[in-house]
């Protein structure tokens, strides 16, 4: 079917469908016959909605649908699409909408059919403003392709792709609470699946996240089989005050994967090769790096009597390819064992060797957790002593302000905030480095770097997952059950579907 882009405006929409039956024009005006439909995704993201399997015998053919905005301001680039099933005659699609009682509402583009050639879907090009507190009504007129009454009729109110029908067997939920003041829009979060034996496919390509009943866009960042996997699951909105109640498909042999891979970078340097489409080196030290080599699975760069911190900008600097977001965060392991001064690995947010900030380990006087600073080639640090062989870091960026943490296993501390002016093009970087004087070498190794686009403002709370049980066979929307309406007057063979607040269908 399709994919659709994620940038959309913030909308509160409730699809509001009237009562069945009433006649206008040349045939029989029937709006869909359910009762109301409340999705409230609050956000901007692609809202998809339920499926509706209606066919009129009568030939042509008006549904109404009223899209409500409940919000407090006005919504803009509101698009209206339809996915239309059929077996393959033509079907004549229009889409209108008029100015609803209680508002106004502007058409910026007039209708354009996209695809009409026995249709998988057809949409249009327009997109709409809605008022606050106002309606879109929007008309669908079709013409059907049969005529014949294809025999029992189906109300499905379960999502496009819908997980059930499609033979997923499990389920499992978990909450996100954001501990951000506002609400957030497009968040991406962290989630680890644990294999659970007989429930999932051992390469974790059955898993999908869904919330509301809607599909959310999720990447798959790194995995063992049959052990772990871990996940970017995109949340279209972390309300300050509602928990996110995110709901876990596995258990489907023949599915594949669908992830996305726009959410974030992983590298857990582990094919013994540097991946040139993520890094380039600013500085080189041939044969003093390897990928897989000096241990097997990590990344190494020796530390060299080469330094950036400060003004001799001499020691190699591994930058990866695309600049940094503006709100992102960076992760990476690093393995050391330092032994004298200044020998020390960082990650890093790297601007040029005069305006960086990063978060790793080293040696002054002591082993010590280093962060190191330079802005316009002022340069500062912070070094808090604890003896260990290896840890996490982690830098969390949210505009100019700077988050850095260390984890050195129970758990990440966050050890400074740092307000910083470094630039506007900024990018990921590894760095190895030690004193000039120093004379020796000590090798970095890092693994698992990560990135990860658009993360909460500050870490949300992430539930553990609960215990997988069984997929029950129908989701009911909104908790309420929907009986099966008598309409002798329909056929029920031609699908549609149809999505507010997407825009850029491809
Ligand atoms: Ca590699
Ligand atoms: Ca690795
Ligand atoms: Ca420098």
């Amino acid at each position: 079917m399709t994919d659709v882009d994620e940038t959309v405006p913030t909308a509160t929409l409730t699809i509001t469908p009237q009562t069945p039956g009433v006649t206008a024009g040349t045939g029989t005006v029937n709006t869909i016959p359910l009762a109301t439909l409340s999705i409230t995704p609050n956000a901007p993201g692609f809202q998809r909605y339920p499926l509706f399997e209606v066919l009129d015998s009568n030939g042509n053919r008006i549904d109404t649908v009223t899209f409500e905005n409940l919000s407090a301001g006005v919504e803009s680039d509101v698009q209206v699409l339809t996915l239309v099933n059929n077996s393959g005659s033509s079907v004549d699609v229009t889409l209108t909408a008029t100015i609803g009682e209680s508002g106004t509402l502007t058409e910026t583009a007039t209708s354009t059919l996209l695809s009409d050639d026995d249709l998988d879907y057809v949409f249009t090009t327009d997109t709409y403003t809605v008022p606050a507190n106002s309606s879109l009504p929007v008309y669908i007129k079709w013409r059907p392709p049969s005529t014949s009454r294809p025999g029992s009729k189906v109300w499905n109110l379960e999502p496009s792709g819908d997980i059930a029908a499609l033979d997923w067997d499990y389920i499992s939920t978990f909450t996100v609470t954001s501990n951000h003041t506002t609400d957030e829009y497009n968040v991406n979060i962290i989630v680890t699946i644990p294999y659970e034996a007989g429930k999932m496919r051992t390469d974790f390509d059955d898993i999908r996240f869904y919330e509301n009943d809607h599909p959310l866009l999720y990447q798959l960042l790194y995995k063992t089989d049959s052990t772990s996997s871990t996940f970017i699951v995109q949340l279209p909105t972390l309300s300050a005050t509602t928990p996110s109640n995110i709901t876990v498909y596995s258990g489907n042999n023949s599915a594949s994967s669908e992830g996305v891979t726009s959410l974030g970078v992983y590298d857990g340097f582990d094919d013994s090769s540097l991946d040139t489409s993520l890094w380039t080196w600013i500085r080189e030290s041939g044969g003093n790096w390897d990928e897989g080599t000096t241990s097997a699975g990590k990344l190494n760069m020796k530390t060299l009597n080469k330094e950036l911190w400060s003004t001799n900008n001499n020691a190699p600097v591994l930058r990866g390819n695309t600049p940094l977001p503006t709100n992102c965060e960076l992760y990476c392991h690093l393995t050391l064992n330092p032994t004298a001064n200044h020998r020390r690995g960082h990650l890093m947010v790297y601007g040029d060797d005069s305006n960086y900030a990063g978060i790793g380990y080293g040696y002054w006087d002591a082993k010590k957790v280093s962060v190191l600073q330079e802005v316009a080639g002022s340069s500062a640090q912070y070094n808090f002593a604890v003896d260990v062989s290896s840890l996490q870091v982690k830098i969390k960026k949210i505009g100019t302000v700077y988050y850095l943490y260390y984890d050195i296993g129970g758990g990440y501390v966050l050890y400074q905030t740092l307000t910083l002016s470094l630039g506007s093009i900024l990018y990921p970087a590894l760095v190895s480095e030690s004193y000039s004087g120093d004379g020796g070498t000590t090798d970095v190794l890092y693994d698992d770097f990560l990135l990860i686009h658009n993360p909460a403002t500050a870490d949300p709370t992430v539930s553990a997952l609960t215990t997988w049980t069984n997929n029950p066979p129908i989701t009911l929307i909104g908790g309420v059950g929907y009986s099966i309406p008598d309409l002798p007057e329909l056929d029920l063979q031609n699908q549609y579907i149809i999505n507010v607040g997407g825009v850029g269908y491809e």
